[in-house]
């Protein structure tokens, strides 16, 4: 068939009338149709030779296989197992008292609007997200008449919810910044050090947590960062630390402030639980607050996994406080260059939710009353778990289990007796011996009490 003339299809036919041209996709098609009718035929110099993929050896022969993740791969483990009174607390993920994953009544409502706006697009977003998300994310943590916000010294860049958060904000650490090292608490949210190592940071730990007494190591914390290379960069739980429910009193901040400050260490804060230690959103930020006050710099990561119940939608927020909205602006042009190579760009369904619901002070307090919700059921298991084990008389001091705070307990059971509550009682927890009191429900908590009461005395 004769192509029609236009400017594509006279090159077209002026190429095909090209006597080299057409003369070398003449010997192709010969050698291809050669091969094809006999390979044997096909003289050297024209066979096409078999790829070496083609082969029955795998290129990837030598590789091993992985290990599960330590935390994720509990649901691994927990959904093949076909037990009945099956058990999962391993991760952080809120249930309700009938055990189902729960979606927030606000969230569904703004679903529905949204999904009914029929002006809405799929146009991508730009590289730094929803841009009223970042406002109002900005606003949700260091409060709306923050300073640093009013003297727009605040960038802030919608990512892949926390994690993500922490992976760009370490990118743009170790490509900017002058100091190279992270200190993260001991112990810390397992996937810290593979963020920022893989970020291009070097990680050390600072002293956190003592088994002895199950709090803060204060002295421990203050020496190890006291000691710390001037400038380094310093992980904080915002709030409800993972995995040992501790946090440092408001005194005890203020000593570490004024500790990060006069060494000019700088703080990187990981906010994954705002509204889920204390049930207000306020309260959970008074730390991060506290930080922005003096006018110094910091890095946040914020999740809306858990607070909004939005984990698979993977909506969360990088915000940089910097000293003045000029090296803010900059800060963000920088941002941009990490974020641009690595995804692209955010994705728009999660940030349109959380935005429409801080953007709307109805749907603000329908919000904060699921969440309250939420970490008071958190709480409710706590009471009853403790009431368990006390009656059951296990040996042992468990006032732990309610004085620690947010979605986890750290019960201080060890290896054996965790794997012992798995084999014997199907319930399932990380190695560490943390429980996630959010998958627990009142009908659970007898089970649960009855597996540790066996693991103590016996294992
Ligand atoms: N920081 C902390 C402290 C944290 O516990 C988590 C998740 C995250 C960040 C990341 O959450 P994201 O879903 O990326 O917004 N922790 C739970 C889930 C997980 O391990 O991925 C957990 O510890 O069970």
């Amino acid at each position: 068939m004769r192509p029609q003339s236009n400017t594509t299809t006279t090159t077209n036919i002026n190429t095909f009338s090209d006597p080299s041209f057409s003369s070398s996709i003449h010997r192709r098609i010969t050698t291809l149709s050669n091969h094809l009718l006999n390979p044997h035929m096909a003289s050297d110099n024209q066979s096409i030779s078999v790829s070496p993929t083609a082969s029955s050896h795998s290129v990837f022969a030598h590789l091993l296989p992985a290990p599960e993740d330590p935390i994720l791969g509990v649901t691994v483990a927990y959904n093949k197992d076909p037990s009945p009174v099956k058990l999962n607390l391993g991760v952080g993920a809120y249930r309700t008292e009938e055990g189902k994953p729960l979606v927030l009544n606000v969230v569904r409502r703004v679903e529905q609007q949204l999904v009914n706006e029929a002006s809405r697009n799929k146009e991508y977003l730009p590289i730094v997200g929803v841009a009223d998300f970042n406002k109002l994310s900005a606003r949700l943590i260091f409060g709306a008449d923050s300073p640093a916000i009013q003297e727009n010294r605040v960038t802030t860049v919608q990512c892949l919810s926390g994690t993500g958060s922490l992976r760009v904000g370490g990118e743009f650490l170790a490509r900017h910044y002058h100091e190279r090292t992270i200190y993260i608490p001991q112990p810390t949210w397992g996937n810290h050090p593979k963020i920022f190592t893989l970020a291009g940071l070097s990680v050390k730990s600072y002293r956190y947590y003592a088994p002895a007494t199950r709090g803060l190591d204060f002295e421990g914390l203050l020496e190890d960062l006291g000691s710390a290379p001037s400038g380094s960069i310093v992980l904080l739980h915002a709030c409800a630390h993972n995995p040992t429910g501790v946090d440092p009193t408001p005194e005890q901040w203020e000593t570490i402030r004024q500790l990060l400050r006069s060494k000019a260490l700088l703080p990187f804060f990981d906010s994954a639980y705002q509204g889920f230690a204390s049930g207000s959103l306020d309260i959970d930020a008074q730390a991060v607050r506290l930080f922005v006050a003096d006018g110094g710099e910091l890095l946040l990561a914020q999740s809306y996994a858990k607070n909004m119940g939005l984990y698979g939608e993977r909506v969360g927020a990088l915000s940089i406080v910097s000293k003045s909205a000029d090296v803010a602006s900059r800060v963000e042009s920088q941002v941009k260059l990490v974020v641009r190579p690595m995804y692209s760009n955010p994705p728009i369904h999660g940030a349109s939710i959380v935005a429409a619901i801080l953007r709307d002070s109805d749907l603000y307090n329908e919000w904060t009353i699921e969440l309250k919700a939420m970490a008071d059921r958190i709480i409710t298991m706590r009471q009853q778990l403790f009431d368990a084990l006390q009656s059951r008389g296990t040996p042992g001091d468990w006032s732990h289990i309610i004085k620690q705070i947010g979605m986890f307990t750290f019960t201080g059971l060890n290896a054996e007796q965790v794997s012992f509550l798995t084999k014997e009682y199907h319930i399932y927890l990380t190695s560490d011996g943390r429980i996630s009191m959010a998958g627990l429900s009142s009908r659970t908590v007898p089970h649960l009490a009855d597996a540790i009461h066996a693991a103590v005395t016996t294992v």
